[in-house]
């Protein structure tokens, strides 16, 4: 064995620089010198050189660190809540109760079961919405994004393949994401956990690491918004408006031919396409996007598309699959869409398909409170909540009614419509409202409220409210309890969570916090001014409607102001006239998941008013989804960066939303026909699935 030679390593002794013993410091810079003279020439230019590469490496990554800094210190808009004086905010409801409904008030009924018609024995469903013609597939205009930028990160597929349903992980992975979500939404104020971690909510369950942003480049570092749009060349519309209606609808068609060219491409059959990487996302394995598309399709005329898709639920939909799924996401995207299919093409094979699911989604209320648990698995008639809490989130468990209701109505089995409508009970008892909002959560073995303390009209929390006035119009306005509690919670949102900005005087709806107001604003809250429109159209105060047309301008501005015209998924307001701003937009919350709920309110407000601006918004919005989220090959994409159109950053998803309801909601917003799913007969889910209104019980 061989000593190593002197010019084959190098000895380096690190001094303690804190220690205050002496050390005899000055003869160790000699002997450090010497070491360093008996080093080989070669050694020491080696030295040097990382040396220097440590130092520019240093340079370049201090401003993205110090703006990091700044992010997270970000506190600002954190405000004390004024106090205010408590008065009672509704004694009203009783004479509401009166006018609305003309109805003497009565206890919460369970629905008016009638024999189950389909849409051939019912004048009032079907006619109205057949296609009257069929409509021949055009070439996808103007592919936009033709490739992935070079500078697009590659991302896993976390949520894995379909071999996941196999060996049932499927639940594992979805519950985890969702505990990721919980540790933001626990948070109170924890921004830089929420850049980390998961930055959305419901079916957009994205990747951590897809919600992690780049080092911001010179151009992001300012995030907040001008109050005058930033205008720069590249935003222009590529497609501009003639503005007639038919090329509008013909427009939209378009737009869903060339989203349900890639699914069909590259993901057939399977939840989501993820069109940058021509493939797909798997959550519960039962053909998402292809079920929450069949009503959309046949609403707009798409007969050959609506046949191949049907041929697919005939043949190979199948719920005898050992698969966790989640019972509220289910419920809405695949037992709405197979109910409001039945209704509008009177084609057995949807009930038969809904009264399948429904069965199998019924373990989920074999819960000691009767609160149900979040997730069921269908193959073994099992229940259970995430692994992390025994709490559901109080939207899940209140935004199921319409379609668990109907699916009694049609089956003339009462056992839906009770489970159903035990929740509501439950609920409308329960103590720990604030004027009516509610918490986030509620515990599935005491049925009482979790997490009090925190109330949004945003995600966890915003359908409870939606289902509130719609199950109420459904039942023919008879169920008085749901009116009231919807009467209170608007009034407990005008009073707690309405503001204005300081310099625009733009109404915005923001969160409660421990009594603390906090100007912060979900995308998903957008769907809030369509339901009070929906309200005020049912009879409900005036108040509701200017509400409704306040906010509407608001949502309008959150695609308005920003660079691609396409909101982001969170906006935080600014209360300060001296900011000169109204939105400041985090880096993390910059993401656009292709959401309908602003073009949602945008056709309440459009069939209620007739006002064309408001097509026109969604006209622009269409233009920007064209411009910055199609995929060339087929499909539109989720993406990153709605203030950078040179690279809003593909996210790789298209959620299976855009087809159900964004398109749809487009679609209907363009289209003359008034009677086409009238709103005085059918009410839409929370997925945008239409399901009639019933015939009022006898008086
Ligand atoms: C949809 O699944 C539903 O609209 C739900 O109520 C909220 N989230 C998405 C769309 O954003």
């Amino acid at each position: 064995m061989y000593p190593p030679s002197r010019k084959d390593f190098v000895s380096l002794t690190l001094s303690d620089p804190h220690s205050h013993t002496y050390n005899n410091g000055k003869h160790r810079r000699q002997s450090c010198w010497r070491k360093w003279k008996q080093l080989s020439r070669l050694q020491r230019s080696l030295i040097l050189f990382l040396l220097a590469l440590l130092l520019i490496f240093g340079l370049l990554s201090y401003p993205s660190i110090t703006e990091q800094w700044r992010g997270l210190s970000d506190r600002e808009d954190w405000l004390e809540l004024n106090d205010r004086e408590v008065k009672t905010i509704l004694p009203d409801v009783k004479s509401v109760l009166g006018q609305a409904a003309d109805k003497a008030p009565a206890p919460v009924a369970g629905p008016h079961v009638e024999p189950a018609l389909g849409p051939a024995l019912r004048p009032d469903v079907g006619p109205d919405v057949v296609p009257d013609s069929v409509v021949e597939p055009r070439e996808p205009n103007i592919p936009i994004l033709a490739k992935p930028p070079t500078k697009k990160k590659t991302f896993p597929n976390k949520r894995g393949p379909p071999s996941l349903q196999k060996d049932g992980n499927i639940s594992d992975t979805v519950g985890g994401e969702k505990q990721e979500q919980d540790v933001v939404q626990d948070g109170e104020g924890e921004e830089e956990d929420k850049e980390k971690k998961i930055v959305s909510w419901r079916g957009a369950m994205i990747e951590a690491d897809q919600a992690t942003e780049p080092p911001p480049s010179a151009d992001e570092k300012e995030a907040a918004v001008p109050r005058v749009p930033a205008n720069p060349a590249n935003t222009v519309p590529l497609e501009v408006s003639t503005g007639t209606t038919v090329d509008r609808l013909e427009a939209v068609r378009d737009a869903f031919r060339h989203a349900w060219k890639g699914y069909k491409d590259y993901a057939w059959g399977h939840d989501e396409l993820k069109p940058i990487s021509k493939s797909f996302g798997e959550w519960f394995g039962l053909g998402l996007t292809l079920i929450d598309s069949l009503d959309t399709m046949w609403i707009m005329g798409l007969k050959e598309e609506f046949a191949e898709a049907k041929n697919w639920v005939e043949k190979e939909l199948s719920f005898n699959k050992n698969v966790d799924v989640n019972l509220f996401e289910t419920t809405i995207r695949v037992l709405g869409g197979l109910l409001s299919t039945f209704h509008l093409t009177g084609d057995q094979l949807f009930l038969d398909k809904a009264k399948d699911l429904g069965s199998k989604l019924m373990p989920a209320f074999k819960t000691p409170s009767k609160i149900p648990f979040s997730d069921v698995n269908i193959g073994k008639g099992t229940a259970h909540p995430p692994r992390w809490t025994s709490d559901s989130t109080l939207a899940e468990v209140t935004s199921i009614q319409l379609e668990f209701r109907e699916l009694s109505r049609l089956t003339q089995d009462p056992q839906y419509q009770e489970v159903a409508n035990e929740v509501m009970r439950l609920v409308h008892k329960l103590p720990g409202k604030h004027d009516g909002l509610v918490p986030m959560f509620i515990n599935t073995n005491s049925g009482q409220f979790t997490h009090k303390g925190v109330f949004t009209l945003g995600a966890r929390a915003d359908s409870y409210y939606e289902y509130l006035l719609k199950q109420w119009i459904q039942g023919g306005k008879a169920e008085d309890d749901l009116l009231e509690d919807y009467l209170q919670a608007v009034e407990g949102v005008k009073k707690h969570l309405v503001r204005q900005t300081g310099a625009s005087r733009l109404t915005f709806v923001g969160e409660l916090s421990h009594n603390r107001f906090n100007p912060k604003m979900d995308h998903l809250v957008c769907f809030l001014p369509g339901t009070l429109a929906l309200g005020a159209h049912n009879g409900l105060p005036g108040d509701h409607m200017d509400l409704a047309v306040e906010l509407t301008e608001t949502c309008h501005q959150m695609y308005k102001q920003m660079e691609t015209g396409l909101s982001p998924e969170i906006v935080h307001f600014s209360l300060q006239a001296s900011d000169g701003r109204d939105v400041v937009v985090k880096p993390a919350d910059r993401h656009n998941l292709l959401r309908p709920e602003t073009v949602e309110s945008l056709f309440y407000m459009y069939r209620f008013t007739k006002e064309t601006k408001y097509r026109d918004w969604g006209w622009d919005i269409l233009q920007s989804f064209n411009n910055y989220t199609k995929v060339s090959d087929g499909g539109y994409t989720s993406i990153n960066n709605v203030r950078d159109p040179v690279n809003p950053g593909p996210r790789d998803k298209m959620e299976s939303f855009f087809l159900g309801e964004t398109l749809k909601y487009m679609y209907l917003l363009f289209s003359d026909d008034m009677e086409l799913l009238s709103l005085d007969k059918y009410i839409f889910n929370t997925e945008a699935h239409p399901l009639p209104i019933w015939p009022s019980p006898p008086k």
